[in-house]
């Protein structure tokens, strides 16, 4: 997926490490002794678990079911493959959006991702990344292991998957008013434009995950990776068409669409306080960088 090939590129000046990309074609994460004699047949140290069912509100609302059958198989398999295997330490990936629909406070940190119920929307998703964080927990309690989950706001860049239905903010609305744009039609966005969200670039998480991997002074406790910021989904709609030279005044809000979860932020203390040396890419320069990346690549691009 986007992560994956996004730390695919960081990887190329790499001379001390070989990273072994495991993709669909090579091994289907869901069939649980394909992936136990994969892992045996290869002698791995660490393990970058990025692989997932995932998508945006709107398949989160119509596919709750899958989304925690499917990333419940796809973590035990993987989680036993490495536990039978030798594989000690890596990088095993959450996401901002289990953390509770109400918490007791903002924003929210590492310690309080089961403090309450998740949003309904992504529920089947969110109790599956849940669980990912129990068993991690569990591995490292009982085996001494360093499974180190890492928890990323929304995530956009380069390689996202562009679906017209199933796909996050970004991506979606990029294709719909890249489409929209040569019809000269109204430009629409779903829902009210008044929830909050957090962003981090691709690239940023690509940097902060390797950073973290081979970095054995980090404890292995939970890290929220994000930069702290916050934006109304109208300013990051209006950012885009500004980019997109689209006319912003030509944005119609179906509100018909469900708004999702109204805001779940997070805080990057932790991460801050132990890389007090990190430059996020901001918004408006993501989704330039993202956007050339759209244009060049779309006959190829995941939509
Ligand atoms: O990225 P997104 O789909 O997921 O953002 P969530 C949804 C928000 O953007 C809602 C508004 O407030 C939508 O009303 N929105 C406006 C749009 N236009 C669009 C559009 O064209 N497409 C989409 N998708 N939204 C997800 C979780 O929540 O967060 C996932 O459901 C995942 O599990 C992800 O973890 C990080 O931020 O609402």
């Amino acid at each position: 997926g986007m992560m994956g090939r996004t730390i695919n590129d960081l990887i190329k000046d790499d001379q001390e490490n070989e990273y072994i990309f495991l993709t669909r074609q090579i091994c289907n994460l869901l069939n649980r002794q394909q992936v136990l004699n994969y892992f045996e047949n290869n002698n791995f140290d660490y393990i970058i678990h990025l692989a997932a069912a995932v998508g945006g509100l709107f398949k989160n609302m119509n596919q709750n079911i899958s989304m925690f059958s499917d990333n419940i198989k796809i973590n035990e398999n993987v989680l036993e493959g490495c536990h039978l295997n030798g594989i000690k330490r890596g990088i095993f990936c959450l996401s901002s959006c289990i953390y509770p629909a109400n918490p007791s406070k903002f924003p929210m940190d590492e310690t309080m991702i089961h403090e309450s119920p998740p949003h309904s929307s992504n529920e089947g998703y969110a109790y599956a990344k849940r669980m990912l964080e129990l068993q991690t927990r569990q591995y490292n309690l009982t085996y001494n292991y360093e499974y180190i989950c890492v928890i990323p706001v929304n995530l956009y860049g380069p390689y996202d998957n562009f679906n017209l239905n199933d796909s996050h903010l970004v991506p979606g609305l990029m294709h719909r008013f890249a489409i929209t744009k040569y019809m000269e039609t109204s430009f629409e966005a779903y829902g009210t434009g008044k929830p909050l969200r957090q962003f981090l670039y691709s690239y940023d998480f690509g940097k902060i995950i390797l950073r973290i991997l081979f970095d054995k002074t980090i404890d292995t406790k939970p890290i929220i990776v994000c930069n702290n910021k916050e934006y109304k989904i109208k300013e990051v709609v209006d950012t885009l068409a500004d980019i997109m030279f689209i006319n912003k005044d030509l944005i119609i809000w179906d509100t018909k669409k469900s708004d999702g979860c109204l805001k779940k932020t997070v805080t990057n203390e932790k991460l801050i306080t132990k890389y007090s040396d990190i430059n996020f890419t901001s918004l408006e320069d993501g989704l330039k960088e993202t956007y050339k990346w759209f244009v060049n690549n779309f006959d190829n691009i995941r939509k």
